[in-house]
């Protein structure tokens, strides 16, 4: 029996580890950390509960393994296996009929996280003509990086340098749970400095719990702070007048409309102790260095987000915390092949553009508003990646399915995300998905969105394909390897699905590589560096320099800023021209609870309350991981936290069946009782069983304890579109029946 020693990565979470797999005969027997290749750390590595799952779930049985066509009824779980030829020409006839009859652009596409390259995906549809790319673009990442573009003229990141950075803003970001790897352990050696930690989170996270300041802010209310941190900061002049004055564009506009947010105001908005506010802003203000991190507590609350954002960046800008060692500092563009040409954005025709179900609606967020960032960003030579920043709107996609306006949105190609699970207002989505015509979803597992498709797509996993993280190409790093294995069955890499597929719709030219692995290489090329020299490294990286605006440009001068007036623009010369504010305004939460729902609740023991969802929680990943039997004995169902006092008040106590409730629908859960603002209620997502039958009438269990069964898409900010998954509310209410994997 041949043994040998392969290269390979973990990606079960974005840090893609390195490890050598033992192989025998093709298949992997084994799995050590690499330790020579990043980002080896070995108490990370011994803390980190789940990379020996790589191994399980190269043979686990309940992977799908061989392309499966649905016989009988939508959602009836009856499949047949056919051969991937059989798979590939029916779908590509059936999109090509398709295509011919509504228009290419009858064709949307669905991504979720960062757990696959998706740019295959993107180049496929570009090629196609469809410009309805629908994911989680307005709701993750993108508002940041729209922000930080339009202000910056390209995205910042937080430079934490213990000894140097004396200040660090942590703002609704729990990387404790989120990260939980060398990101968290930084912070914790950090939080052991003299440096100054701020944390800005109605929950009293485990980084909240290590702060100077904790400040258990009202969720929706973070650009108002962030007004009134800038009002304290302005008035007390901790102002870096020297920087403000060479490279800040808007400062006095900033500076008056930031009068009226005085500490007392904004305590009573944002519901803090006025003091905590001013000694925030002093300890930003006065720091020599200060760093900032920003997470889905700020990205996920629909209208807020863009000003938010906005006054997030100019509270850096104007105390100078840009670009310096131990600050926020722009990144450089990747050396590599940009995402942007890897998905073949250029040939999507204008007339296609024009069509994609956002353009009306969000003229920041499509494809006009990306060009016209492009176009800033290109002066100094960096491009943002397209597919994120171009996605279609869910709202108008699924009212697409629905109505056939304003075209017939017929088929669905789903890849790397389960949107029964993580997309807003369940029910929609289950609907409109359970009409369309063609639905085609890519996957490891028989997930709920799964159960209900055409065809189900077996996907190679990490160990049995390579895998080259680049963060869409906004900085200059990449790292990863090679595969260890080809894939079990008949998996196949998603890159290798999107090439057939196109092939089979005359787009052979277009896909040059025939593998994964030689489209990577050919991405890497550009930077100079061979694939397999890569795969020995495990990480391309350059580090960018610091005060990049002062570097001369071609005509001698500094180079300043990419924006409209080449100075960082606390005043927005670029959303007007957009219809959007000049300066950030805050906006008003929505709210998903009609006073009928209200009145009913009330009559029926329940009460009204404001509600974050998702937040983050070892071990699972949104609707991931439930199928872990020793995650699942550790945390075995979905809960729904208050504080102490709060269930007091209620009535409740840790361990009751509660249902949540919005107009849109309802869940249960189990009460537990966490450190946190009081009268909110956090609410786990993902949930469902995989240990129940697929599809119908259960869908895995995905009916029960569904938070995105309350949520909505409907489009909250005017620019970009994000939706809302906190600051929302909900009825809450005691439930005495058992929940029904209580009697499983
Ligand atoms: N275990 C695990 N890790 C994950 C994921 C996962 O599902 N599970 N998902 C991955 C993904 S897709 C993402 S995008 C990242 C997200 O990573 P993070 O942004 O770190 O997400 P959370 O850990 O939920 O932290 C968000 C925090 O914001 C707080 N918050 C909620 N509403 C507000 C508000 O209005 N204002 C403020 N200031 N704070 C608020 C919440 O209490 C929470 O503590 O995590 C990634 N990592
Ligand atoms: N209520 C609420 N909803 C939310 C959020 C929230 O906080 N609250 N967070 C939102 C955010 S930030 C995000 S990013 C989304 C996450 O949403 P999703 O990305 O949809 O969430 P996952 O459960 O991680 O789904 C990933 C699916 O892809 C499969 N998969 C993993 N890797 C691959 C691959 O390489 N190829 C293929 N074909 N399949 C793969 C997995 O088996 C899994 O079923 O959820 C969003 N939804
Ligand atoms: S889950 Fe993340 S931290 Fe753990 S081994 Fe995999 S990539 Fe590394
Ligand atoms: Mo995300």
């Amino acid at each position: 029996m041949a043994t040998e020693t392969r290269r390979t990565n973990c990606h079960y979470c974005g840090y893609c580890c390195a490890f050598l797999a033992t192989v025998e005969d093709g298949r992997v027997t084994d799995l050590v950390p690499d330790t020579t290749r990043y980002p080896y750390d070995e108490r990370i590595l011994a803390g980190c509960r789940r990379w020996r799952m790589n191994l399980d779930a190269l043979d686990g049985d309940d992977r799908v393994n061989y392309p499966l066509r649905r016989v009988g009824a939508r959602g009836g779980n009856q499949w047949e296996r056919v051969s991937w030829d059989e798979a590939l020409d029916d779908i590509a006839a059936r999109l090509g009929a398709l295509a011919e009859e509504h228009g290419p652009e009858t064709l949307a596409s669905a991504i979720g996280g960062p757990h696959a390259s998706y740019w295959p995906l993107h180049r496929f549809m570009n090629l196609f003509g469809s410009p309805n790319n629908m994911g989680i673009g307005q709701i993750c990442w993108n508002p940041r990086i729209w922000m930080d573009a339009l202000t910056f003229g390209w995205t910042v990141e937080a430079d934490i340098v213990p000894g140097v950075t004396d200040c660090l803003f942590i703002w609704g970001t729990n990387p404790a749970e989120s990260d939980n790897s060398a990101f968290w352990r930084s912070l914790i050696q950090f939080s052991k400095t003299e440096a100054a930690l701020v944390v800005i989170d109605p929950r009293r996270t485990r980084i909240a719990a290590l702060a100077d300041v904790w400040l258990p802010i009202r969720p929706g209310t973070d650009c108002t702070l962030a007004l009134g941190l800038l009002h304290v900061i302005i008035g007390e002049d901790l102002v870096d007048r020297a920087f403000v004055d060479s490279w800040c564009h808007g400062f006095d506009e900033l500076a008056e409309h930031v009068l009226p947010y005085t500490p007392d105001f904004v305590a009573q908005a944002c519901g803090l102790a006025a003091e905590d506010i001013v000694r925030a802003a002093r300890l930003f203000g006065q720091a020599r260095a200060a760093a900032l991190v920003s997470g889905r507590g700020v990205d996920q609350v629909g209208a807020s987000v863009a000003p938010t954002h906005r006054a997030i960046c100019s509270l850096r800008a104007v105390t100078g915390n840009v670009d310096k060692p131990g600050t926020c500092v722009l990144a450089e563009g990747a050396d590599f092949v940009s995402e942007m040409e890897l998905e073949m954005t250029d040939a999507l025709a204008p007339e296609q553009r024009a069509r994609c179900l956002n353009t009306h609606l969000t003229p920041l967020q499509c494809y006009d508003g990306y060009e016209r960032v492009r176009t800033l960003t290109e002066k100094l030579g960096r491009t943002l990646p397209a597919r994120y920043l171009t996605s279609a709107h869910p709202d108008l996609v699924l009212h697409a399915m629905e109505t056939g306006e304003p075209y017939p949105v017929r088929a669905l190609i789903v890849n790397a995300t389960n949107p029964l699970l993580t997309y807003a207002d369940t029910h929609r989505v289950f609907e409109a998905f359970m009409g369309l015509d063609l639905l085609v979803v890519l996957e490891y597992y028989m997930t709920p969105t799964a159960s209900i498709a055409d065809y189900v797509l077996p996907i190679a996993a990490a160990v049995e394909r390579p895998i080259l993280q680049v963060h869409g190409g906004v900085a200059n790093i990449g790292y990863g390897g090679p595969a260890a294995v080809d894939p079990y069955y008949e998996r196949r890499c998603d890159y290798e699905v999107f090439r057939e597929l196109g092939k089979r719709l005359g787009q052979g030219d277009a896909w040059p590589e025939s593998t994964l692995a030689e489209a990577f290489a050919m991405q890497l090329a550009r930077a100079g560096l061979d694939w397999d020299l890569f795969c020995e490294l495990g990480i391309y990286c350059q580090q960018p320099a610091f005060a990049k605006h002062e570097l001369p440009g071609l005509d001698g001068r500094p180079q300043g800023f990419a924006t409209t007036t080449g100075k960082i623009e606390l005043a927005s010369e670029f959303l007007p021209l957009l219809g959007g504010p000049r300066l950030p305004e805050p906006a008003v939460p929505v709210t998903l609870c009609s006073e009928g729902l209200r009145a009913q609740a009330e009559q029926e023991g329940g009460s009204w309350l404001p509600m974050i969802t998702g937040s983050r929680k070892q071990p699972y990943n949104a609707s991931m991981y439930f199928n872990n039997p020793a995650f699942r004995a550790k945390s075995p169902y979905p809960v729904v936290e208050v504080s102490e006092a709060t269930a007091v008040r209620l009535g409740l106590a840790a361990g009751d069946r509660v249902e949540i409730a919005t107009d849109n629908g309802s869940a249960r859960f189990i009460l537990g009782t966490a450190p946190m603002r009081d009268d909110l209620v956090n609410v786990d997502y993902g949930w469902w069983h995989p240990e129940w039958e697929p599809g119908s009438p259960d869908f895995g269990g995905m009916w029960e304890s569904n938070v995105n069964c309350l949520t909505s898409c409907a489009p909250g900010e005017p620019m970009i579109g994000t939706w809302s998954y906190n600051a929302i509310d909900c009825v809450l209410r005691k439930v005495n029946e058992p929940l029904s994997w209580e009697n499983v």
